[in-house]
């Protein structure tokens, strides 16, 4: 397992998120990393590399998945927080008005306050003074580890980074996530060589950006295994009727699964899944990575352990693809190195 991985990701420390009326500390932290690259390395797990990519190579593959503005807008978006009010810079920006059906999305509002909603869906990711650079490193990451197992030089890479990705959109940030990491290591797949990419998001969260992502295309099925959307975040995508739209007819999975789901029923759904992308006859495979599906995850639902992320490293090493590995979600701090290592040590041992 090669892993590609960026200190820079400590740039991105948000404090707080809104939860019930109250701001609470942020569940995504920079120690989870820290964690599992920690136990990467007590287990030697392979080569560790910080990507090499140039900024206008960076700058090309970000403008195939996010939109223009949405760029510009999360590069500058600190800086004009802290214009508004110097005092701002000791605290996050937080979006607290959305643009409702109906309202315009066409027209770009000058108010600050007006684009943190319009490029967003949440009040749960805190954009910091870091953020973007933080968000572009790991960005980095997920493309050089898809292009590293395209070229065949390792079977499997991983992209230890964060913040992570999946929740982010063409042109919204939202559910801690502002660049989809797992969308770009897709992309930077297809240009590569490889024809059919599949994204198998095994996060406790629908990957509700990775799915809006491709969800008219044909060349990249994405398949998701999560928490059904009646009951839990991101709620208003992720639904089995979800099978794609236009020439992406077909292309998506959603595996929705309830709350309290065991380790039997979690994996039945994952044969399905990969059955999927077996008969899409996917010639590499993005992985996206969390592990909030274990039992003692803060914010989760799921009662996998330890011991089961072995299996889950076993089964995805018998789809037998190129596969790069997108660190997600997973808030339990103490075991979220545990966990993450046993799929890639199981998967490099397969
Ligand atoms: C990448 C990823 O896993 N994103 C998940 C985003 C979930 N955001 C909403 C979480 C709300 C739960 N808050 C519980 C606070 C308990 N103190
Ligand atoms: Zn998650």
């Amino acid at each position: 397992m090669l892993t590609l991985h960026n200190p820079l990701h400590h740039l991105h420390q948000g404090r707080h998120e809104m939860f019930r009326g109250h701001l609470v500390p942020c569940h995504e932290t920079a120690q989870r990393l820290d964690h599992v690259l920690a136990e990467l390395q007590r287990r030697a797990l392979g080569a560790l590399r910080t990507p090499a990519l140039d900024d206008a190579a960076l700058d090309a593959a970000l403008a195939q998945i996010h939109s223009p503005r949405y760029l510009r807008f999360i590069e500058h978006a600190w800086d004009e927080w802290v214009a508004l009010d110097p005092a701002n810079a000791e605290h996050d920006a937080l979006p607290s008005v959305w643009p409702a059906p109906g309202m315009r999305r066409d027209v770009l509002p000058e108010s600050f306050a007006a684009r943190m909603g319009l490029f967003s869906f949440d009040a749960g990711t805190p954009l910091t003074a870091g953020s973007w650079r933080a968000a572009r490193a790991g960005a980095a990451c997920a493309i050089e580890a898809a292009r590293a197992v395209s070229a065949g030089a390792v079977r499997g890479a991983f992209a230890l980074s964060r913040p992570p990705g999946h929740h982010a959109g063409t042109d919204f940030f939202g559910g801690y996530c502002f660049l989809n990491n797992a969308a770009l290591a897709a992309q930077a797949l297809r240009d590569s060589g490889r024809t059919r990419v599949a994204v198998l998001d095994v996060d406790y969260h629908h990957g509700n950006g990775t799915q809006a992502i491709f969800y008219e295309r044909a060349d990249v099925l994405t398949v998701s295994i999560h928490g059904d959307p009646r009951t839990e975040y991101p709620f208003f995508l992720g639904h089995a009727d979800e099978r794609g739209a236009g020439a992406g007819l077909g292309f998506n999975l959603n595996l929705p699964l309830p709350r309290g789901t065991d380790f039997a029923r979690w994996r039945a759904a994952l044969c399905l899944g990969l059955d999927a992308i077996r008969a899409f006859r996917a010639d590499a495979l993005v992985v996206a990575l969390g592990v909030d599906t274990f039992e003692g995850d803060p914010i989760s639902g799921f009662r996998l352990r330890s011991d089961d992320y072995g299996q889950v490293g076993r089964d995805i090493a018998g789809a037998a693809l190129p596969t790069a590995f997108i660190f997600e979600g997973g808030y339990a701090v103490a075991e979220v190195g545990i966990n993450t290592v046993n799929v890639l040590e199981a998967f490099d041992a397969a």
